[in-house]
């Protein structure tokens, strides 16, 4: 509890100076690297009167903003959630301004201070018992203290609170979700201004096959538990086979949903005349943006306005990218807002994809082409402009990948070092991955060495921009610098 409380007083000491914003054991999510249901790869309170006593003079604290900036937006601390006793966080921030004036230079991240250069990293295990297979992972925005993880064939969100697995989930959705290997709760993402807006979202596939897309209520009374019955379905996408659900579900900086979808299933996106990834009149092999503070007439979001295909009677408004076959997971770069995409192969190509920031309407190409190959030759493909990716890894290649899965650039606090570096891996893979980004290319692709991890499905980035991880054999790790 004692770091916990720091951490937090570290967020109140610089909240205005800073930036630091961050499938089932034995069963396999297959993220559909290839389309046979045979193969089975993946992937597939404090009570805050203590914040009136620290008054720190942010003057005398120098820090490097850019380091570890907490995005003050991002940062909703519920007085009401966290019970703390307000004389213990006094005495802490006595001691911890103290120790900043002392030493006058370092800011001391939550786990300790800042390392130099880049160190050798290590998995530190955030649980240490046996859970069922995980595909996501997410905080409570401006709360660390708990990790929530989806369950994907129980159709539960667990929590892990110091460590323990806590006995009552978050939420069970069992009896809504289907079971297919790539099926089941896929996605995960709390309101970013949780908890003043007590909605978290899920993505599952339900009973019908379906992409579900839904918010879920959690009561003041409750907040640890989240209202089975006040589901809110945003959008339900019908789907023509079981594989290729997308699962992605994640919160931009401009505060607007994102999901990823799949193009469908099966093999090849042999769906119409030019595919359903290629098709701008479906939602499937997309990335889609939604506006959950707003309604419409006929749909429980609405579409932001600056869209691309707002008014495009050839397109479906809530789509931003297109062109991909199964985007299983993506991210924000939170300091630049640019999105990282990773778009699982059919049989020869895993492909990581990079929108910058403000980049709206991309055609990242599947199925005209599969990475920097051409798949489908036909006459819509020799007419549209298509996005490569960043680079592609070989599927089955030696680097052992199947369903790639695109973790973060890295902004956090304790490793300075690799700011401008993203983290990546694959379910197949043992291998944990980095390369270096200059805002347009990329350099020194090298594997984490020292680091192996098994069917790893999806990352997270807490509040100091330190990488968490799960796997579907039902692990949670930590990135962390090694001993
Ligand atoms: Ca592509």
């Amino acid at each position: 509890m004692r770091g916990y409380r720091s951490a937090l007083l570290l967020v109140l000491v610089f909240w205005s100076a800073a930036s630091c914003s961050p499938v089932a054991k034995g069963e396999a999510v297959d993220m559909g690297s290839t389309e046979d249901e045979g193969t089975e790869v993946i992937a597939g309170d404090s009570t805050a009167d203590a914040a009136e006593d620290i008054t720190a003079d942010t003057e005398d604290i120098t820090t490097d903003a850019g380091d570890c900036t907490a995005d003050t937006e991002d940062i909703t601390t519920d007085t009401g959630d966290i019970t703390t006793d307000a004389e213990d966080i006094t005495a802490d921030a006595g001691d911890i301004i103290v120790d900043i004036v002392e030493d006058g230079s370092a800011l001391t991240c939550r786990d300790g201070d800042p390392i130099e250069g880049q160190p050798s990293l290590a998995l530190e295990p955030g649980y240490s018992g046996t859970l069922p297979g995980l595909t996501d992972i997410d905080f409570l925005p401006g709360d660390d203290r708990i990790i929530f993880v989806t369950a994907q064939h129980e159709g539960k969100v667990l929590i892990i609170e110091n460590g323990q697995l806590r006995d009552t989930p978050f939420l069970d959705i069992s009896d809504k979700i289907s079971g297919g290997p790539e099926q089941g709760l896929l996605g995960l993402a709390f309101h970013p201004k949780f908890p003043t807006d007590r909605r978290f979202f899920v993505h599952y596939t339900d009973l019908d096959g379906s992409i579900h897309i839904s918010a879920f209520a959690v009561p003041d009374s409750l907040p640890l538990t989240a209202d089975t019955m006040s589901e809110q379905t945003l959008l339900v996408i019908t789907k023509p086979q079981a594989n290729h659900n997308g699962g992605g579900l994640r919160f931009g900086p401009d505060g607007f949903l994102y999901i990823s979808t799949g193009d469908g299933g099966g093999g090849g996106d042999a769906h119409g005349e030019i595919g359903n990834a290629q098709n701008r009149q479906v939602l499937l092999g997309k990335i889609l943006r939604i506006d959950v503070n707003g309604a419409s007439a006929d749909k429980p979001y609405a579409i932001p306005t600056s869209n691309p295909y707002l008014s495009d009677p050839l397109a479906l408004p809530e789509i931003f990218h297109w062109g991909l076959r199964n985007p299983w997971r993506f991210s924000f770069d939170r300091m630049t807002g640019d999105m990282w995409i990773s778009d699982v192969g059919q049989d020869s190509w895993e492909e990581m994809d990079f929108a910058g920031s403000g980049q709206t309407g991309l055609n990242f190409g599947w199925r005209c082409k599969e990475g920097f190959s051409p798949y489908v030759n036909d006459a819509h493909c020799a007419q549209e402009k298509l996005v490569d990716p960043v680079f592609v890894k070989q599927t089955d290649g030696p680097e052992g990948f199947c369903s790639i899965v695109v973790g973060y650039m890295y902004r956090g606090c304790r490793m300075p070092g690799y700011h401008g570096t993203v983290f990546y891996g694959d379910w197949c893979s043992e291998q944990l991955r980095a390369f270096d980004w200059s805002g347009s290319s990329f350099s020194n692709d090298r594997q984490i060495t020292a680091v192996t991890l098994s069917h790893l499905s999806s990352w997270a980035e807490d509040q100091q921009g330190e990488l968490w991880l799960v796997t579907t054999d039902g692990a949670i790790f930590k990135l962390v610098p090694a001993e």
